[in-house]
């Protein structure tokens, strides 16, 4: 193992690749799933690797330069994961640190964690003190905001794509009936005992999202996410007060000083960070901090591999969202088992890439 790591440069490849199930959400419909993979070089021959998920194709054309200059800039530094992610923030503090800043920070922290767990030949997790163990996940992978009856059947697909006991349903369809519908027939194909999480991703102003998350609020959700904008935090804190299910947010907050301002602002019961906007792994631990210190519990939004490793050592650990999109570009892609992901037994987040996969389906735009 080395001593020590320098940083010698960095690699971010855009990649796009086609979705089995369209997202259909209230406030978009995508059929593209955009993805830039980084290798982090250093010095001493070990090349850390992650990938960002930044949901809009084009957005990528801004991310993968600000990436090049990240690793332009810190050529020669010592691969300190802290260190680098208050150099990388600060180089585009004037600008603001959330947003596509915070977006490129977190793709180079998490390629720099998985740096240093590989020269030391440790899982991630274990680097950070924890065990090689399941972590208990929910399936995210579709019932979108499609007509009601195609849900039962999808429902059963996805429930068996690894035993899952927990499933995600969209809603914010123009009819309430419609929303009801459809979970009626998502719940009456997989049984009562199969755990529901709601999303509305952001699609309700607070009239609408008060009515109807009051329509939902007795049917033993696990929890209702995102009615309303999401930094809309008067309204949440009103929604949270007033509802009996526990209302879940975060994968926007950008940085951990997000869901702490939310949790003090009692705009939430539950937080769900996500890796490219909380910070990658060193955001995440900070975030994780907070939300046990308050009590909170916490799961993660997408990059399960990374969310994996980092919800063995959180306190409050709550579900790990599974959607297993980027598996395509990778070499072997983690796997499920009654419903638990499972963490190979390989040096840091273990992830390498399908070079056929992602020579076919390079973004040149
Ligand atoms: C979501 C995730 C990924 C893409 C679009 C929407 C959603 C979720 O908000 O929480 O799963
Ligand atoms: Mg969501």
């Amino acid at each position: 193992m080395a001593d020590t790591l320098t940083f010698k440069g960095l690699r971010a490849r855009p990649v796009v690749l086609k979705l089995r199930r369209p997202v259909v959400a209230r406030i978009a419909t995508m059929t593209d799933w955009p993805l830039i993979l980084i290798d982090l070089y250093t010095e001493e021959g070990v090349t850390g690797r992650a990938y960002l998920e930044p949901y809009v194709v084009k957005s990528m054309r801004y991310l993968v330069p600000a990436l090049e200059d990240m690793g332009e800039m810190l050529k020669g530094q010592p691969l300190s994961p802290a260190d680098l992610y208050e150099t990388a923030r600060k180089s585009l503090h004037f600008v603001g640190y959330e947003g596509l800043s915070m977006i490129a920070v977190s793709g180079l922290d998490m390629a720099a964690w998985d740096s240093l767990a590989r020269a030391a030949e440790l899982p991630l997790c274990r680097l950070l003190g924890g065990s090689v163990g399941p972590v208990c996940a929910y399936n995210s992978n579709g019932l979108w905001l499609r007509e009601p009856s195609a849900l039962a059947d999808e429902a059963v697909a996805l429930r068996d794509e690894g035993g899952f006991t927990g499933l995600k349903l969209r809603m914010g369809r123009d009819r309430i009936a419609d929303d009801l519908a459809a979970l009626e027939a998502a719940r009456g194909a997989v049984g009562d005992r199969m755990r529901f999480m709601v999303d509305f991703n952001q699609g309700l102003d607070l009239a609408e999202a008060l009515e109807r998350c009051h329509r939902i609020d007795d049917l033993g959700l696990t929890w209702i996410e995102e009615p309303i904008l999401y930094d809309d935090y008067d309204g949440y804190a009103k929604l949270t007060a007033d509802l009996n299910t526990p209302i879940q947010i975060g994968e926007n907050f950008y940085g951990p000083r997000e869901l702490h301002k939310a949790l003090q602002r009692k705009a939430c019961d539950f937080v769900m960070p996500d890796f490219m906007s909380i910070g990658g792994v060193t955001g995440w631990m900070r975030a994780a901090s907070i939300a046990g210190t308050a009590g909170g519990p916490i799961s993660t939004h997408p990059y399960p591999e990374v969310g994996a490793h980092v919800m063995r050592v959180s306190e409050t650990a709550h579900w790990l969202e599974w959607q297993d999109w980027g598996d395509p570009v990778l070499q072997e892609p983690y796997t499920l088992k009654d419903g638990m992901l499972e963490i190979p037994n390989r040096p840091g987040l273990g992830l390498d890439w399908n070079e056929d996969v992602v020579a076919a389906n390079l973004y040149e735009g």
